[in-house]
C-alpha cells in the first residue's frame, strides 16, 4: 500500500489543492493522511503513520502556488526559515529541522523520472531542486530520514494553485483539480513500475 499526504489549507486560502487531489485518489492501495500546516507537529504525523502502516511507498505533497506545472522535489533541506507563520503562528528563522541531521536529503524517487510520467499524460511537470525552508520541506526532510535506513520510496511533489484559487491569484497559473488528481496518479503508477510495487 502506498501512503499519500497532503496538507491543509494555509496562508488565507480555503482549499489546499494538494488536499483535494489525493482526497480523489482514496483507494484500497493508497492510504490517504491530511496533515496540519505546522512545524514538528506534521512531520511527527508522517513518522507516525508511517510506523503504523508500513507502507511500500510514501508520497507527501503539498502546494507550491506560483509554480507552473505539478514539481518533483529533488532535496529536502535541514532548515525551517520562512517569514510566514504556519497555521499554528509559528515563524521559524534559520532553525534545524533536526538538530545534528545531515545538511540536505534526496528524494528517494527520482525527481526527473516523476516529472516525465506526468509530462507523457499531458500534464505540465518539472523537476524543484527545493522543497523551500516552509513545512513541506520539514515533512519531506523528516519523512526521508525516518526511511533512511530501508528501501522504501519515499519523496514529495508540490502542485500548483487549482482553478477555485484562481480568482485570487488573477495572475498565477492554475490547474483543475482533475489535472493535478491525474498527474499524481501517474506518479503512483510510475513508482509502483519502477520499484516493483506489488499492492
Ligand atoms: N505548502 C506549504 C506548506 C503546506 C503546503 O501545502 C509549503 O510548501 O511548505
Amino acid at each position: 500500500m502506498i501512503l499519500l499526504t497532503a496538507f491543509e489549507p494555509f496562508g488565507g486560502e480555503s482549499v489546499n489543492p494538494a488536499e483535494l487531489a489525493v482526497r480523489s485518489l482514496e483507494e484500497s492501495s493508497i492510504r490517504t493522511l491530511i496533515l496540519p500546516v505546522e512545524y514538528g507537529r506534521a512531520a511527527r504525523m508522517a513518522a507516525d503513520e508511517i510506523r503504523r502502516l508500513q507502507p511500500h511507498a510514501v508520497i507527501c505533497t503539498g502546494q507550491a502556488g506560483g509554480r507552473k506545472g505539478i514539481t518533483p522535489e529533488k532535496y529536502a533541506f535541514n532548515l525551517r526559515s520562512s517569514s510566514s507563520p504556519d497555521n499554528a503562528g509559528k515563524i521559524c528563522l534559520d532553525d534545524p529541522v533536526l538538530s545534528g541531521g545531515p545538511e540536505k536529503l534526496e528524494s528517494r524517487f527520482g525527481a526527473e523520472a516523476i516529472a516525465k510520467a506526468i509530462q507523457r499524460k499531458g500534464i505540465p511537470a518539472y523537476v524543484s531542486e527545493s522543497a523551500g525552508r516552509f513545512v513541506c520541506n520539514d515533512v519531506m526532510y523528516s519523512v526521508l530520514y525516518e526511511l533512511k535506513d530501508t528501501s522504501v520510496p519515499a519523496g514529495f511533489i508540490h502542485v500548483p494553485f487549482c482553478t477555485e484559487q484562481a480568482a485570487r491569484h488573477p495572475d498565477a497559473f492554475a490547474m483543475s483539480v482533475g489535472d493535478i488528481s491525474k498527474g499524481l496518479l501517474a506518479a503512483v503508477e510510475h513508482i509502483k513500475t519502477a520499484f516493483g510495487l506489488d499492492l
